[in-house]
């Protein structure tokens, strides 16, 4: 996989060298993500956009129109720099392929992300359609954010995602666009490590038995620590017992930090079996067709 990210801060990600090559610290650059790049499976690029200023102050922004606080992202300065990345990535074409029935591009197309806290909510499931890209290309941006012209004019040529990783502003695109890239690369083949992970994970991405819900409690050795001991029934060796108590926590955890989600899965076809109803009743949020609670 691709991921290029263009931004006023290379250094956010890392040291970056002449050709944006990550180096190995930062968010790209350590752990999983920073071994799957050392290895080629991931080929990180990190672009200054200042590289594509024409002035002599290389401003990235001016004031908007219409008026109103802060400055706005210029969208020459963004066009450039974006058709720029795209078609170094997507090389034309060697004389060997000049024939007629050769495809005018071998190469996959791009999938940009942008994002702004006015964009649509990032979730496990959209981090898993990424997984499955060639190529992401993310465009950080700073100040009040970047002219709408810019997404609108990508859109004719490739599919522009606005995504928001939560209900906060940021100074800029930056932390965002850490958070996607981790989400993101831990789903692909390898990466992980641990297969199994992923899918048991709070909302399940794989649609095991917590799928949509929240993890349960963690628990490791020792068996008792300042006075706390683990469940008896996770020692029990019991395996569908503790399956079910598992899922009981998760749905306890889920019905007090996110409602909303019981809610959700409430409203879908594979729904809650009758011990699901009762332990969401004792959380205080019954589960019938009936209950107007939800
Ligand atoms: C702020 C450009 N959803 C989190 C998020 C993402 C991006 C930004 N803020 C919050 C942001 C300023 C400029 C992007």
């Amino acid at each position: 996989m691709r991921i290029d990210i263009v931004t006023i801060f290379p250094d956010y990600f890392g040291p970056i060298d002449a050709d944006g090559r990550v180096g190995a610290s930062g968010p790209l650059g350590v752990s999983l993500i920073g071994k799957a790049g050392a290895r080629g499976d991931i080929d990180f690029r990190v672009h200054d956009l200042r590289r594509w200023t024409t002035d002599v102050h290389h401003a990235v922004d001016d004031t908007p129109f219409g008026g109103g606080p802060g400055m706005v992202m210029k969208p020459d300065v963004w066009g450039a720099a974006l058709d720029d990345v795209l078609a170094d990535a997507a090389p034309t074409d060697a004389p060997s392929s000049a024939d007629a029935a050769a495809p005018a591009s071998a190469t996959p197309p791009a999938r940009l992300v942008v994002p702004a806290p006015s964009g649509a909510p990032f979730t496990q499931e959209l981090a898993a359609a990424y997984a499955a890209e060639s190529h992401l290309v993310f465009a950080c941006g700073r100040y009040e954010g970047i002219d709408s012209r810019v997404v609108a004019d990508a859109r004719t040529r490739m599919v522009v995602d606005e995504v928001s990783i939560g209900d906060y502003v940021l100074a800029g695109g930056e932390a965002a666009v850490a958070v996607i890239v981790e989400a993101v690369c831990r789903l692909l083949p390898g990466v992980l490590g641990n297969e199994q992970s992923a899918a048991d994970d709070s909302f399940g991405g794989a649609g095991g038995a917590m799928s949509g819900l929240l993890e349960g409690p963690v628990y490791t050795r020792p068996r008792a620590w300042r006075g706390l001991e683990v469940p008896d029934v996770l020692l029990s060796g019991h395996h569908q017992a503790i399956a079910r108590w598992q899922r009981d926590e998760a749905l306890r955890r889920t019905a007090a930090n996110r409602p909303d989600l019981i809610r959700r899965l409430a409203a879908t076809g594979e729904g809650f079996d009758k011990r699901d109803r009762q332990v969401i009743a004792e959380a205080g949020y019954p589960v019938d067709g009936e209950s107007a609670a939800l």
